[in-house]
């Protein structure tokens, strides 16, 4: 270890340099004259790299040395984003790496542009997961990441004719340079087949379960550093390959074909990340990538486990493993079976490991999201876990007859099995069962968990519930994303706040500075321009960056309301065509997002949006003065770009609908003010940065329950709304459909009969808010002081609370200092 070169470790500018064109030479094969850019950012990578290496290996010592315990963060996404300006930030060399790019003759910016995106998770879920494994890093808390490398992450979203159309994603085109493949590590995973019981060398019955396949996990490491600290964790990425006997197969069978097609079968296991963003579909694949992942990682911890001599009755002392949402839940019937199966636990002290061991975080409220296997599918699949899910649903059942003595309803309600029709698993019962703890995402959130529903589990169990607010890494989303905003911030406050976000707070006192008001206004027009820039090159459209912009950016979904924006921009050109000298203040509509693919009403919502665009966009009436823009893919990468250049986040769910938001997090860090139901996240943001620097409008969670049940009538609210039945009519009629009034008639019926998101009974409300907000921008001090103060208050909001919530009340893990070797 000593023997390490330093020109692989130093962080000087012209070490630096040397590593660099060294890596160029030896790694790319190439030299100055002939390389791409994508030879210079690979060889800028590696260069990264080693750095990194150098801490990942130190790190590894100090765990190895101190046996701490370890949190196992296992999801079945971790949406990453690129690594290469994350990496420059926490080792803190950014600008002296720019410097010395700039001294080759290159921009910095370029090679970081040539970075592919591990969109490797589809949303909300997945990007958490990421920002989690960057602030236990920077806590210095011993941790691994866990999920799948999947060879194809998240669709690449086009437009054609204005309509969503998805692209294969094919990230490893060109290598990923920051994981490295541990085949050494490789483990066995079992699928299908039947059970049987047998009895043992020592007289003991048991139960062997004969697969119908096994595939082989290989792990795929990367490490994760923490921010301005030794510590570089891992994430540990599963890929499927067949088995060695296949080769074998294949060399001794004359069936060369069959065999080579069942070896492309297993390795089929890690090819795509599904699509589905909240609406679980019943496919067995999805079922066995769940598996896959989770065994392989529980057989993983074993190994670390006996490498570091630790019995396994104290697997529970050296790991914490959480649960994110109930992808990975069949982890609990998989320790059960490796406790009970392979090392003859009693029941009831695998039993006490198991929940001792998990930790479950549920991420949304919607019915249709949880997830639930037909038992038939699952026995195919698992028919060992199954048998073991009976067991432990006999058992827990057998408590829940005692603790509500006599409520049958009680013992259908909370059964590991819905028997109401079909039968399905219910795999957040098996997560709610098998762990110590449960949480949800938000305040509102994980009371509605404990109020709806999870209520008969908390009325069991009411010490197993926790709440953790979301948070988000201000070092990706707002150091790396916006640079102008974080150089003020530097020259005014230092840089303590990128460890600790509470030190945004400082700024409250140059809310009312003039100078310092100015220069906050430079920045988002600066932000703004480069913003618009994209626009043009993504979509043609020219915006103006004296304009309001109004920005919504998730996935695409009914409960999420981008309609409802749309209805509202639609009314406002309807107001300016009335009346075309109208003082109207310019606003530009950005929304983003994909739809998951499988989802019509989704697909149509986006149709909808370019369609009023196209009308919108062209009308010579308008001057410029409003335009509606979609942004084809957004990722990772796009919303770097996006949020810092924002005036206005629009969060606008059905209050009671979005678990927690943490888009919404990034947009007032970034200084945008927030136009938001009382929903997730939105509440204790508005808390926080006081009612005063936020617009709120609609239904509250509760208002909404009382006026669906006094009976929702969204025609007749309709009808009595001048504004709102004109918008509709617009629509109905053709406007933005060529005359055809059939392309919208599925939003527009649904709008009218059913509108299961109750835009009609938020709309007037909303568009009353939005005058406050046109009020507000027009005072130019007085929003300027509003967005000062909502990054100045932004601090909770940072994962960093999040990551140290969870690690006292749930994880009980403490940070271990690494030194360098
Ligand atoms: C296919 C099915 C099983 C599935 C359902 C739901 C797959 C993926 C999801 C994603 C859900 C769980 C999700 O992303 N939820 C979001 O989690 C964020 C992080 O906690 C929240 O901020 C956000 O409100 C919530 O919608």
């Amino acid at each position: 270890v000593h023997t390490i070169e330093s020109d692989r470790t130093s962080l000087s500018k012209d070490s630096f340099k040397r590593a660099f064109l060294d890596n160029l030479f030896y790694t790319q094969g190439k030299f100055l004259q002939v390389a791409t850019h994508m030879d210079y950012y690979l060889a800028l990578a590696y260069t990264v790299r080693d750095r990194l290496l150098y801490r990942w290996v130190s790190t590894a010592t100090a765990y190895t040395d101190h046996a701490s315990r370890t949190v196992s963060y296992l999801s079945a996404e971790f949406l990453m984003g690129p690594s290469l300006g994350n990496n420059l930030i926490n080792l803190g060399i950014l600008e002296e790496v720019r410097q010395a790019i700039a001294e080759l003759g290159l921009d910095l910016n370029d090679l970081l542009d040539q970075e592919a995106e591990p969109g490797l998770g589809n949303g909300g879920l997945g990007r958490l997961a990421a920002c989690f494994i960057d602030s236990l890093a920077t806590l210095e808390l011993p941790a691994l990441g866990y999920g799948i490398r999947y060879e194809h992450g998240i669709f690449y979203q086009t437009l054609r004719d204005g309509w969503q159309v998805e692209n294969t994603d094919n990230w490893l085109r060109y290598g990923n340079p920051w994981e490295i493949r541990r085949p050494e590590w490789s483990v066995e995973v079992k699928l299908g087949g039947y059970t049987e019981t047998y009895t043992d060398a020592e007289d003991r019955h048991r139960v062997r379960w004969v697969p119908a396949k096994t595939v082989v996990g290989v792990p795929f490491d990367s490490p994760i550093l923490g921010y301005r600290v030794n510590t570089a964790n891992t994430l540990r990425l599963w890929s499927a390959e067949a088995t060695q006997s296949f080769d074998f197969e294949i060399f001794n069978r004359g069936d060369y074909m069959g065999a080579v097609n069942k070896k492309v079968t297993s390795e089929n296991l890690s090819k795509i990340l599904y699509p589905n963003d909240e609406t679980p579909q019943g496919k067995e694949l999805r079922l066995e990538q769940q598996y896959f992942f989770v065994a392989c990682s529980l057989q993983d911890m074993f190994r670390i486990l006996q490498g570091q001599g630790v019995s396994i009755e104290r697997f529970h002392e050296k790991f914490a493993v959480q649960l994110n949402d109930t992808h990975p839940a069949i982890g609990v019937a998989e320790l059960m079976r490796i406790l009970v199966d392979d090392y003859v636990l009693p029941w009831n002290d695998a039993w006490s490991i198991t929940t001792r061991t998990f930790g479950y975080t549920n991420h949304t409220l919607l019915p249709e999201a949880l997830e639930r296997w037909p038992l038939e599918l699952f026995r195919r699949v698992l028919p060992r876990h199954l048998e073991i899910i009976f067991e432990i649903n006999d058992r827990f059942l057998h408590d829940v007859r005692i603790a509500f003595l006599g409520d049958d309803a009680k013992v259908r309600a909370l059964s590991l099995i819905d028997e109401s029709g079909e039968r399905y698993v219910r795999m957040a019962h098996l997560a709610s069962v098998g762990s110590h703890a449960i949480n949800g995402v938000a305040t509102l959130h994980s009371e509605l968990l404990k109020k709806d529903v999870l209520a008969d589990f908390h009325a069991l169990w009411p010490h197993k519930f926790y709440s953790v607010t979301n948070g988000v890494t201000p070092r990706r989303w707002l150091a790396l994303a916006n640079p102008r905003l974080s150089e003020l911030l530097h020259d005014t406050i230092g840089d303590g706040w990128i460890r600790d976000l509470d030190r945004l707070r400082e700024l409250e006192a140059y809310a009312d500075d003039p100078a310092f008001g100015a220069r906050w206004r430079e920045i988002k027009r600066a932000n703004k321009v480069q913003l618009a820039e994209l626009i043009a090159k993504r979509t043609g459209i020219e915006v103006n960056p004296d304009s309001l912009f109004d920005v919504q950016v998730k996935r695409i979904h009914e409960y999420k309301r981008q309609h409802l924006a749309v209805l509202q921009v639609i009314a406002m050109y309807h107001r300016l065509k009335s009346n075309p000298s109208a003082e109207i203040l310019p606003r530009t509509f950005l929304f983003s997002g994909k739809a998951a693919p499988g989802y019509f009403m989704a697909k149509l919502m986006i149709r909808l949006i370019t369609a009023v665009g196209d009308v919108i966009n062209y009308d010579p009436e308008v001057r410029g003065r409003l335009k509606v823009v979609f942004m084809p893919n957004f990722s990772v990468t796009t919303g770097q770009r996006i949020y810092p250049g924002a005036d206005l986040s629009e969060q606008i769910s059905l209050a009671g609908k979005e678990a927690s938001g943490t888009g919404n997090m990034k947009f007032a860090m970034n200084g945008a003010l927030t136009i938001g139901t009382m929903d997730g996240a939105n509440i204790e943001i508005c808390e926080e940065v006081g009612a005063e620097n936020f617009f709120t409008f609609g239904m509250t969670a509760e208002e909404v329950d009382a006026r669906r049940r006094a009976g929702y009538d969204p025609r007749a609210v309709v009808e009595s709304n001048p504004e709102l039945y004109a918008v509709v009519e617009l629509i109905r009629n053709g406007l933005f459909s060529r005359g055809d009034t059939e392309l919208f008639r599925p939003i527009v019926d649904h709008l009218l009969t059913h509108d299961t998101y109750m835009l009609a009974a938020d709309y007037a409300s909303y568009s009353a808010c939005q005058y406050e907000v046109d009020e507000a921008y027009r005072d130019v001090a007085r929003w300027t002081r509003m967005s000062v103060l909502n990054v100045a208050r932004s601090g909770r909001f940072s994962s960093d609370r999040s990551i140290d919530e969870y690690a006292g009340k749930i994880w009980k893990i403490s940070p271990v200092s690494v030194p360098l070797l």
